[in-house]
């Protein structure tokens, strides 16, 4: 659905209700540049308004999920031009898709590639994952969410010890400490991503947006005030035809056929 044009993705749909965008410049390790992201924003603002896309997959290769922020692209940067261009605030369009995104991690997810799944809502990782933010080791830190998703996920103690010495960590170690949902066997991980955006992409997309919203809620409220939006959610969905549908079709044992409405 006019996903042909793009050199550094790749959209496909490979099951019912998913689609899945596969960064693809292999030679620099999915390297994250301009171009690539604005490909990205774009292939999700269309997958927004997709119908036929209840959740989306979000992969790279068996190499790399993708080795960080292109440096080449940064490295004669002034601050001037980052400033003023406010440089990479585009970056964080995707954390606004209000469509469940899953990351399937294989290889390097380092810096700007860190962060760029933990914008996505749910991680599996393959066991051959390496996470971590080696901005310290180029003079800068990071900049699109790893001083602060990362602490949200590991703690304070785990998270400064990984940013300020750059040191990179395991797929065992990012799903013991709960960064990952889990760590899927070899060869798996992106066919385990896609089974469970199907089983997302099944549910109704009005309730499953809402509980997006409201997980998300509780980043950035207090604990009364999360409730106080989660409650109003959930009474919103009264007003919907898939709550009518969800709870007759459980009351009469059958199947319950949302209509998104
Ligand atoms: N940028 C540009 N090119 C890259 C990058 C990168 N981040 N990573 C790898 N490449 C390129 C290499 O230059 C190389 O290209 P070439 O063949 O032309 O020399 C090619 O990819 C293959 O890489 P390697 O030969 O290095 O492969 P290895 O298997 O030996 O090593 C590593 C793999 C360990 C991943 C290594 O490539 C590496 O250390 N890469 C850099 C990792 C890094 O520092 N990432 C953080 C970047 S900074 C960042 O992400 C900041 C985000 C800030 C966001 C701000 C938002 C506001």
């Amino acid at each position: 659905a006019g996903h042909g044009e793009y050199t550094s993705i790749l959209v496909s749909q490979p099951a019912p209700g998913v689609s899945q965008i596969t960064l693809n410049r292999p030679k620099a390790l999915n390297a994250l540049n301009s171009t690539l992201f604005h490909e990205l924003n774009a292939a999700l603002r269309t997958l927004s308004t997709d119908d036929s896309t209840g959740c989306v997959v979000l992969t790279g290769s068996d190499k790399a999920f993708a080795a960080g922020a292109d440096i080449k692209e940064m490295k004669d940067k002034q601050f001037a031009e980052v400033y003023k261009g406010d440089f990479l605030a585009h970056w964080t369009e995707l954390s606004g898709f209000r469509k469940p995104i899953v990351a399937a991690v294989s290889g390097y997810a380092l810096g700007g590639g860190c962060e760029l799944a933990m914008m996505c809502d749910i991680i599996l990782a393959a066991p051959n994952a390496v996470f971590g933010q080696p901005e310290i080791n180029l003079g800068v830190i990071p900049g699109a969410g790893g001083t602060q998703r990362l602490t949200h996920a590991l703690g304070k103690s785990r998270a400064m010890e990984i940013v300020l010495t750059g040191k990179n960590f395991s797929a065992a170690e990012a799903a013991e400490w709960g960064l990952v949902s889990r760590v899927v066997s070899e060869g798996g991980v992106v066919d385990e991503a896609v089974k469970v955006a199907g089983k997302i992409a099944s549910k109704g997309m009005l309730a499953v947006q809402a509980a997006k919203e409201g997980v998300n809620a509780a980043y950035e409220m207090s604990l009364t005030n999360g409730l106080h939006f989660e409650r109003r959610l959930f009474h919103q969905l009264f007003a919907t035809n898939d709550q009518k549908v969800g709870m007759n079709a459980f009351a009469n044992k059958e199947k319950a056929k949302w209509t998104n409405s």
